[in-house]
């Protein structure tokens, strides 16, 4: 994980990127514990999983804890594991019981806090594991804090300069402890006997200008609400003050949360199963802004989808994560129901749907075009507003996900909050929107309109031209190889440069989706409209930045009988390298001009049903294409084939 993550911040991918809630989209967090590190924050977290052993009991399930690092809020980066059950001295290898963490620093040590079910007797108990740095590695003590039994640590290192530990145990437990936290440092006390009835855990103590919090998941009703107390002293008494956050519409039990200052800002962290919506022991980490009123007491906090930060209008706006949503007329849905981490899309059902997403940075200079990720039924029409700018779009009917580029003229600077209404046509589903400096007249005039020569794929499966050169194809947008020269591709380097992991599932035998994303890039199915298919112009309709790319493309060849004695040939500018069904084809090294059947493969056969195609091309400055097709015995072009990227 670490050399995954090292290549990727090497590409200028973090290994999560989200500026909206949840943060964290390729995992399940819980119980999320942000404290501030060297000016970074880092948020321990459960790890939700489904239970391995007992798949059909439906409860908590976790093995390890991971931690997750920010300077923004927006870019989260996963550190890895930190603490495995099986590296706990005293706790059961296999107890799957690694709930609510917490983590503190004192003198240069870090104390990881956690509770896990003790090898030997029952119920939890409460351990400590120590490191150097705030992602470890840690070491867990060898035995649980004496006299602690339960759940949901959390500790507060006061302004008296005395450490305290709080616990869900026999009730809200607090007890002054020692420094290292290998024991208790006074006899605990209990917290919530004099607060309304319906603590449950997850305890967070915080202490802000001289007054002490005790916040906490609170039932009132039916699920978890948070809720807070406060006091002048560590240990209370707690004065019952209200809400933080309400119990959520949609039946989430558990809630637990954390509140944490940065950047003169506070935040709280809290959880949701946005992503687990049958099951919700599968959580998934959010933030919201907290404030305070002048005298301290806490303003109660909705939960948003569009969470924290500001987001550039030269991302994609995912705009899914909303501030806001005309609820009568538009709704939420996975894109695919089985694999929720893909995400969302937003469907506007009716003329005045409409959806909002709030601080969008325009920059200083106003963009030239939109670039819409959708689809729909019928023709529609949508307003797209930013502050003062606002214009109108026409987005043609398209049953398959499409995106288009349109030209904005749109003087939009500055943060804004984006506002996108649905004028004609119904059912419309967006996915996402990003805007680009292009201006619409050098864009559609020159030669660089990717529509000339990709177009996104739609319909059945296509067939190769009547040439046999396979024209359906996966595309990730370009990996940033800055080469000022094509002499380094020489054979050894391309092995290494390839055999590193981009992202996951590469080589294999399912593609990823159209549409799916690695960090910031995206996926994209593409038809080409020319035998070669034209990388150059692809990475010319992203930015500016077209020469030193790797690029990665997948494609799906279905056979209904077997073809034998064939051979891969391949035509590419600059260096690439093929793989038919997960093994190496073929290696094309130096500096080429992509040449029809520049290079063919041993021969191979083809097998009844679907034959994946994985390859990657990279290179330095010059034009970038390739062609692809396979000749039979005779040299000649095989045809009787079809391709998906599926
Ligand atoms: O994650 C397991 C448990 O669910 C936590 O310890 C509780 O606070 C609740 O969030």
């Amino acid at each position: 994980m670490k050399r995954l993550l090292i290549l990727w911040a090497a590409l200028h991918l973090s290994a999560v990127l989200s500026a909206q809630n949840p943060i964290i989209r390729d995992q399940y967090t819980a119980d999320p514990t942000a404290r501030v590190f060297g000016g970074k924050v880092w948020l321990y977290a459960s790890h939700d999983i489904l239970s391995p052993v007992e798949p059909e009991k439906k409860w908590f399930s976790m093995a390890d804890y991971h931690v997750f690092s920010s300077e923004n809020l927006v870019d989260w980066t996963d550190h890895g594991v930190i603490l495995r059950q099986e590296n706990v001295p005293w706790g059961k290898p296999d107890g799957y019981s690694m709930w609510a963490p917490d983590c503190v620093e004192k003198n240069g040590k870090y104390y990881f806090v956690f509770p896990d079910a003790p090898r030997n007797g029952r119920g939890f108990a409460i351990g400590v594991a120590v490191a150097d740095a705030p992602d470890g590695p840690f070491r867990a003590y060898e035995k649980p804090i004496p006299g602690v039994w339960g759940i949901d640590p959390c500790v507060l290192q006061a302004s008296d300069g005395k450490t305290y530990l709080y616990w869900s145990g026999m009730g809200l437990m607090g007890a002054q402890a020692k420094d290292d936290l290998t024991e208790l440092a006074g006899t605990p006390v209990r917290l919530d006997e004099n607060l309304p009835q319906g603590f449950k855990e997850g305890p967070f103590i915080f202490e802000r200008e001289g007054h002490f919090y005790l916040t906490y998941p609170w039932v009132q009703d039916k699920t978890e609400t948070l809720a807070y107390a406060m006091s002048d002293n560590p240990l209370g008494p707690y004065e019952f003050k209200g809400l933080i956050m309400a119990q959520s519409p949609n039946e989430c039990w558990t809630n637990h949360h954390s509140l944490v200052q940065y950047q003169g800002e506070w935040y709280l962290f809290y959880h949701h199963n946005d992503y687990s919506p049958a099951f919700d022991k599968n959580r998934s980490v959010r933030i919201d802004k907290v404030l305070f009123n002048p005298d301290g007491t806490i303003l109660p906090v909705t939960p948003t989808f569009r969470g924290v930060g500001i987001t550039s209008a030269r991302d994609q706006i995912q705009i899914d994560r909303y501030s806001a949503l005309c609820h009568q007329n538009a709704f939420l849905a996975f894109l695919d129901d089985q694999r929720p981490f893909e995400g969302w899309f937003i469907s506007l059902v009716r003329p005045g749907s409409w959806v909002r997403y709030d601080r969008v940075d325009f920059g200083e200079k106003a963009p030239g075009t939109l670039s819409v990720r959708y689809r729909a039924a019928k023709d529609c029409a949508v307003s797209v507003s930013a502050g003062e700018a606002a214009c109108r779009f026409d987005l043609p009917a398209s049953v398959s996900w499409k995106t288009l580029s349109l030209p904005a003229d749109f003087p939009a600077t500055g943060i804004q909050d984006l506002k996108v209404s649905l004028e004609e046509g119904e059912t419309l589903q967006l996915d996402w929107l990003s805007f680009t400096d292009t201006s619409w007249e050098s864009f559609s005039d020159s030669s660089t309109a990717l529509e000339k020569y990709l177009v996104p794929a739609s319909g059945k499966n296509a067939s190769p031209d009547a040439d046999g050169f396979v024209r359906r194809w996966l595309l990730l947008e370009p990996i940033s190889k800055p080469h000022r020269s094509n002499n380094v591709f020489t054979e050894t380097y391309l092995r290494e440069l390839f055999k590193e992991p981009y992202f996951p599932g590469q080589l294999g035998e399912i593609l990823p989706k159209d549409g799916s994303r690695v960090g910031n890039l995206c996926w994209h199915a593409f038809d080409s409209r020319l035998f070669n298919v034209k990388l150059f112009r692809f990475a010319s309709n992203l930015s500016e930045d077209r020469y030193g790319k790797l690029y990665w493309m997948a494609t799906v060849v279905h056979c209904d009988r077997e073809i034998p004695d064939v051979r891969l040939s391949v035509g590419s500018n600059g260096a690439s390298m093929w793989w038919v069904n997960g093994e190496e084809a073929l290696l094309m090294d130096g500096d080429r001009r992509m040449v029809v059947d520049d290079c063919a493969s041993e021969r191979l056969t083809l097998k009844k049903g679907r034959n994946v195609i994985w390859g990657a091309v990279i290179n330095g400055p010059g034009l970038s294409d390739f062609c692809v097709r396979f000749l039979d015995g005779n040299g000649n072009p095989v045809t009787h084939f079809t391709v998906s990227t599926k």
